[in-house]
């Protein structure tokens, strides 16, 4: 990996921001090395290896960095909010391959499938994606897994990495195997991981649902020669019970295959690479397993949901007028469906999202030059998305009514095609004063399946867990969004900040709507079902008006020789454009500050965290405002060895009671924490991580 940590560029985490070296679009890129590669320089290891593993959710190493949080929807469910924008919007990809996630609620988000055991680097746009990433409405994140690379040399080489994590808040464990044998021209390894977890503990008692389980296997191999490389990578991943405390439902089990091969070859001065991607979710997950089941035993539902994604890229690249020209297609083939039974009765079954396809064809090309005062990238995109689903069929135990939607979902079109086009020009600058950035982009987000065609009202939003229940809209229209960034890099002798400003113009933004001009009046047949379903006043996904605009850094001091501090700023305004609201699930202000004494094998960092109520709260969504808290977390990192690292801390240090307002409202029976309430933050929780390799 090419990568050379910028000095001092060290979030308050502990998570160490890489940029490769110069004349790269890369500054638009934050890298977050959750291990160090065995070629990172000393120096730099010691900030990789300080990354905080406080949970077992991929989504909240990210949620550090500036610009980011962590929407929590259980243990291992956790979706990246980045500039406001959250689920689908941020484009998400595991080694490179883009899939479609199994829940219709989310519950396996792509971050589900990096286990931070197994994670060896996350890559994040802190702007707008190039346009070769693929469709992503604001940001993009890439996760590399860890593997065994090539080596330099002819020689066989062995290689081990061994991950061992422990957190008390949940009592949880997770261990992380990486193993195998390289040359210069192949290379072989497997890949095992193994974590559980159970409930969180806060001040107030326990958070009932909150325990975890999950399991990966895999393995890698690669064959190179003077001319070309092949890679393929295979994966599987098997989610136990896991508890998700915001939604009407639980994991019961998350079973995804992953596939990948991968092809790069010179075709004269022009590089090509070729990459296939299979990926198969198969997702079951329940009201009565795993929490207090209804009282009436009609009530028991389980929900079994599939994804099947097929992908393949194309993507060519070679110098051209001094620079960099880069054009490539995609592809994106996916299946997916969801039934939701009585496990109870087996003639009661629905299909709220039958055999749905969404397929999708791409093709980009990007122009890389050195403008000699700076450098720019100007690229475009075009999609082309066509969508269908099949016939929803109900069971005989069904009540008429939802009987009657299905019928009518049947009888209406369920065919849709579109074509969106993006948009991206990038300029930088070095200067005296530091590196200047500025985008402008314009980026497309197709409606989800469920947007699109869930024709049965239930509470299923892509983790929305606002408590609605939402109904799709065959007619919605694309999102379009505007996005204006400058930013820039600053870094003295003895300091650096790296601020960046944003504006986004969303038009046709899909978020809830009321269903009907009578909110109350159950004057539909969607209304009526939608009361049998537990809400009256049910949403329907809309196109609307929206911004978000807002401003986020990070910074750092060196204060003495050993001595520093660090900080992290994050602000953000969603707002409505078309109506007097705010956007549903916005993070409240964040500020960071730790004060870090650093030797060269060992470091201790005492942090301040501040995040500020949040009173901008969505009226359609029905959100309720939090109160804003400050939090202090301890965590130190000591390097034994070469290949031996240990890091570990103490999170909420004096076990303060908090409401993250990102967090949903809980709905589990007889837990500690009320039904409807706001889900607490963790108690103290303290954790550390061993890591081991070779
Ligand atoms: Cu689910």
């Amino acid at each position: 990996m090419r990568l050379r940590i910028r000095t001092g560029a060290m979030l308050a985490a502990g998570i160490v921001i890489a940029l490769p070296s110069l004349a790269s679009e890369d500054v638009f890129s934050d890298i977050i090395v959750v291990t160090a590669r065995r070629e990172i320089p000393q120096t730099e290891i010691i900030y990789a290896d300080e990354a905080i593993p406080v949970s077992a959710d991929g989504a909240s190493l990210i949620s550090r960095l500036p610009g980011a949080a962590l929407i929590r929807n259980g243990s291992l469910s956790g979706q990246v909010q980045f500039r406001g924008a959250y689920g689908f919007r941020v484009g998400t990809r595991i080694n490179g391959q883009a899939f479609h996630p199994g829940g219709p609620n989310l519950m396996d988000p792509p971050m589900h499938y990096a286990p931070p055991t197994l994670v060896e680097a996350i890559e994040v746009n802190r702007g707008a994606a190039p346009v070769a990433f693929g469709p992503s409405l604001v940001g993009g994140v890439n996760t590399e897994l860890k593997q065994v690379p090539f080596t330099d040399t002819g020689i066989r080489e062995s290689h081990y990495d061994v991950t061992l994590i422990g957190r008390s808040a949940d009592r949880s464990h997770g261990l992380g195997l990486v193993a195998g044998v390289a040359s210069d021209t192949y290379r072989a390894f497997g890949i095992y991981s193994n974590e559980r977890g159970h409930d969180l503990d806060w001040s107030g008692g326990e958070i009932d649902n909150t325990f975890h389980d999950r399991e990966v296997f895999g393995a890698g191999f690669g064959f190179r020669t003077s001319e070309s490389e092949w890679e393929l990578e295979l994966r599987r991943h098997e989610t136990g019970p896991t508890g998700n405390p915001p939604f009407a439902m639980d994991i019961d089990w998350v079973e995804t295959n992953f596939a990948r091969l991968g092809y790069a070859t010179t075709l004269g001065q022009t590089r090509l690479d070729v990459s296939i991607g299979f990926s198969d979710v198969d997702h079951g997950m329940s009201n009565s397993e795993h929490r207090p089941p209804p009282a009436s035993i009609m009530r028991y539902r389980a929900n079994r949901a599939l994804a099947e994604t097929l992908t393949l890229a194309v993507d060519l690249s070679s110098e051209f007028e001094r620079g960099d020209l880069s054009y490539g297609l995609d592809l994106d083939l996916a299946q997916m469906s969801s039934t939701i039974d009585n496990p109870q009765n087996p003639t009661f079954f629905v299909e709220p999202l039958p055999d749905i396809d969404q397929d999708r064809i791409g093709a980009h090309i990007s122009w890389r030059q050195d403008l000699g005062a700076g450098e720019m990238e100007i690229g475009t995109r075009i999609d082309r998305h066509d969508s269908k689903a099949g016939l929803a069929e109900t069971g005989a135990a069904v009540p008429m009514m939802p009987s009657m939607l299905a019928m009518q979902f049947n009888q209406g079109s369920r065919d849709w095609q579109d074509t969106t086009y993006d948009l991206l020009a990038r300029y930088w600058m070095d200067t005296d004063l530091g590196t200047w950035r500025f985008s402008l982009a314009r980026k497309n987000r197709v409606p989800t399946h469920l947007e699109r065609f869930g024709w049965l009202p239930i509470a299923a939003s892509a983790g929305l867990a606002d408590g609605n229940n939402y109904i799709g809209d065959r007619q919605l229209d694309p999102e379009v969004a505007w996005i204006v960034e400058a930013g820039i890099d600053l870094a003295g002798g003895t300091w650096w900040l790296r601020p960046t400003l944003f504006y986004h113009r969303i038009t046709d933004y899909i978020q809830g709507i009321p269903f009907d001009a009578t909110v109350g009046v159950a004057d539909s047949m969607v209304e009526m079902v939608s009361m049998m379903n537990g809400d009256g006043t049910p949403l329907r996904f809309g196109n609307v008006d929206a911004r978000m605009v807002g401003m986020d850094a990070d910074f750092g001091w060196q204060l003495g020789q050993f001595w520093r501090i660090e900080g992290v700023v994050s602000i953000v305004r969603g707002e409505r454009r078309d109506l007097g609201d705010d956007l549903y699930r916005i993070s409240p202000d964040r500020f960071r500050l730790g004060l870090a004494y650093a030797r060269s094998a060992w470091s201790i960092t005492l942090e301040g965290m501040a995040v500020a109520a949040q009173e901008r709260v969505s009226d359609t969504n029905s959100e309720v405002e939090t109160a804003g808290y400050g939090l202090f977390n301890l965590h130190g990192d000591w390097k034994l060895s070469e290949s031996l690292h240990i890091s570990g801390g103490i999170e909420n240090l004096f076990d303060r009671e908090y409401r993250d307002h990102l967090s949903g409202y809980n709905r589990v029976r007889n837990s500690d924490v009320t039904v409807g309430e706001r889900l607490p933050g963790v108690g103290r929780n303290v954790f550390f991580r061993l890591s081991w390799r070779r």
